[in-house]
Formats: C-alpha cells, structure tokens, sequence
C-alpha cells in the first residue's frame, strides 16, 4: 500500500515510551507517524534509524522525526508522550506542576493544527494531565482519553497468570480508577477461562496481587533507577491506537471524562470503554461489589483534589 494511504498519527516526546510507541506503530503498519521532540536532532535521528529497519520489517508506513509541528498537521490521532519521568522516591504527583506546563503547551499546537484528531495522553500524573489536555484542547470529551488502565490491567493479567500458571493473555481482568496508589483492581471482573479468579485463588494471594499491581510502576522505577516503563505501557497505547484505526469497538479500560457513569461527575477516571474512530463510543458499565464501588469513588476524588491544584 502506498504510504499516502495510511492514516496519521504524531506522537510527542521521542523518549522512551514516545519513541517505543512510534515503533510499533509503524512496524504494525497502522500509521504513518510523525515524532516530535523538543531535543534537537533527536526525534529526526530516532525516525532515520527506525525507517532504516524498514527494508528488513517490511513495513510500508513512514516516521518522520521533527521539532517543530508543521507536519503533524491534521492528524488522525495525537499521542502525547512528553515530560518528566519518575525517579526513584518520586511520586506521580511530584511530576504535576512541571508536566502541567509541558501538557498545556503541547496542546496548545497540537489542537490548532489537528482539530479533529483525537488526543491520547501517557503523561504522568496521567489522570490530571489528561483533564488538563480536554480543557485546553476545548476537544469533545469523547475525543480526548488518558492511557494508564490498559496498563495497569495488564500488569494485573501477567501477575495474575505467575499464580493460575497459565499464559497472561488467557486472563482477562480489569483495573479501574486513577493511574496511582488508590487505582481499584477488581477480582470480581477478572476471569480465566471463564471463572472470576475469586473462586480460582485464595484471597491472601488476590490481595497481594492487587498491591503488586498498585506498586507495578514504582516496582520498575526501582529496578531501571534512571526511568519508569516503557515497553508495556507502549504496548498498551498502540492497542488504543489500533481500536481507534480499526473502528473496532473493543472494550478498553481507559481515563475517560465522566459525567454521572459510575455515580462520578465531571472528572476523568479509569473505566472501561468502547473505542472507535470518533474516540469514546460508550463507556461500559460494569456491576461492581460495594468495596470496588467505594474504591474507585476514592480513586476519582483523588483525581478532583489534584485537579483543583491546576487552578484552570
Ligand atoms: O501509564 C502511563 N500513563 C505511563 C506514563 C507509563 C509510563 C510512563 N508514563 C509517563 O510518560 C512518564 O511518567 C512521563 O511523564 C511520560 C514519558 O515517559 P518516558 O519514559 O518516555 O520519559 P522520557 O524518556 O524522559 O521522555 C520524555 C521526552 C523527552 O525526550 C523530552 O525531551 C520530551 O519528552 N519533552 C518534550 N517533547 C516535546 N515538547 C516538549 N515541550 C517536551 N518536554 C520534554
């Protein structure tokens, strides 16, 4: 297929998971992907390399690598990538102020250039920059998502898969609520082969797999010491990136704007839902336990608090 003929996706922030996440996306063949990065030469170095591999992979998308944003103009998506990453002792929240100012910027170009594309936010404090990213965009809350539960959910899926003793994809399981200590696994909706892994494990073991997963960033910032994850969470964009693409409906924890689902008004917060071209398609009501239910209402006024300090 000619290159033309490929949708267009910008991914800002040529760091790890920005440039991990170009990857896959071209190697996918997706997209074509435009990567901006505020270092020189960069972005430009990172794309160069990765259309080099082209002729081995045999991909047929581009990457182009940039400072400036001329050329993202009319994306279909728009990742953003950009900021500080934790370091050990940090917590997500410590990144706020300086991420904030980042976010809104980027924005700012973004929106502009692409008014109809649609904006999927990784940086951290991921559930406040995300809120951040719809105000400034002035985006329909539909076109505008955070990832962080296709993640998490996914670390809940491998550690919970080390104690079933079966393959991680075979468990299907569900993480809610915001991107930080207070996010909400719920066993209840977590399933192998059909059975809630409540009735599979004991719930000693349950419960330390849902504080794993809590920890499952900080646990990786500790081992790399100069960075925080980047191949999962990659992953975990792309898989949003491909619903959107592919039109395809499927049902994807997400930071999504909600406006009573749940019982949470006007706050972004991890839940599941339905992604298609024009972003959130619907968001997926499941039928929580009390505990659960109370969990992510403490999750998401967490959210709130950290989002009044942004003052907008
Ligand atoms: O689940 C999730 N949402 C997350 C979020 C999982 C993993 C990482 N998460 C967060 O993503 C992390 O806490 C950071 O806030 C971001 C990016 O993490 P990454 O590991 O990629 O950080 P890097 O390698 O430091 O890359 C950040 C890049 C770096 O190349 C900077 O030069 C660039 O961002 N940067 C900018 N690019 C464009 N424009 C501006 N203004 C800018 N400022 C910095």
């Amino acid at each position: 297929m000619s290159s033309t003929l490929f949708p267009k996706v910008t991914v800002v922030g040529a760091g790890f998971v920005g440039a991990t996440t170009a990857e896959r996306i071209v190697e996918k063949g997706l997209a074509n992907v435009v990567l901006v990065d505020v270092v020189e030469g960069m972005p430009q170095g990172k794309a160069l390399d990765m259309m080099e591999s082209a002729p081995i992979e045999g991909f047929g998308t581009t990457i182009v690598g940039t400072n400036s944003y001329e050329e993202t103009k009319d994306s279909d998506i728009v990742v953003i990538t950009a900021g500080l990453a934790r370091k050990p002792g940090m917590s997500r929240d410590d990144l706020q102020a300086k991420n904030a100012e980042i976010v809104s910027g980027i924005v700012k170009e973004v929106a502009s250039r692409s008014p109809k594309a649609i904006l999927i936010v990784v940086t951290n404090p991921l559930d406040i920059m995300t809120y951040l990213a719809w105000k400034k965009s002035g985006f329909d809350r539909k076109r505008v998502i955070g990832m962080a539960g296709v993640l998490d959910s996914a670390r809940y899926r491998y550690f919970l898969s080390l104690e079933l003793k079966c393959a991680p994809h075979e468990v299907e399981a569900v993480v809610l609520g915001g991107h930080g200590d207070l996010m909400v696994a719920v066993p209840e909706s977590s399933t192998y082969q059909g059975k809630p892994v409540t009735q599979l494990l004991p719930k000693e073991k349950i419960d330390a797999i849902n504080k794993r997963t809590q920890d499952g960033g900080i646990e990786i910032v500790n081992l790399l010491k100069t960075g925080s994850a980047y191949y999962a969470p990659s992953s975990s964009a792309v898989s949003m990136v491909d619903a959107i693409l592919k039109d395809s409906g499927k049902v994807l924890p997400c930071c999504v704007y909600l406006n009573g689902e749940y019982g949470i008004k006007e706050m972004y917060c991890g839940v599941p839902v339905s992604l298609g071209r024009e972003g959130v398609k619907k968001v997926v009501e499941l039928k929580l336990s009390a505990e659960s239910q109370a969990a992510l209402k403490k999750s998401a006024e967490h959210v709130r608090e950290q989002v009044m300090k942004l003052n907008l």
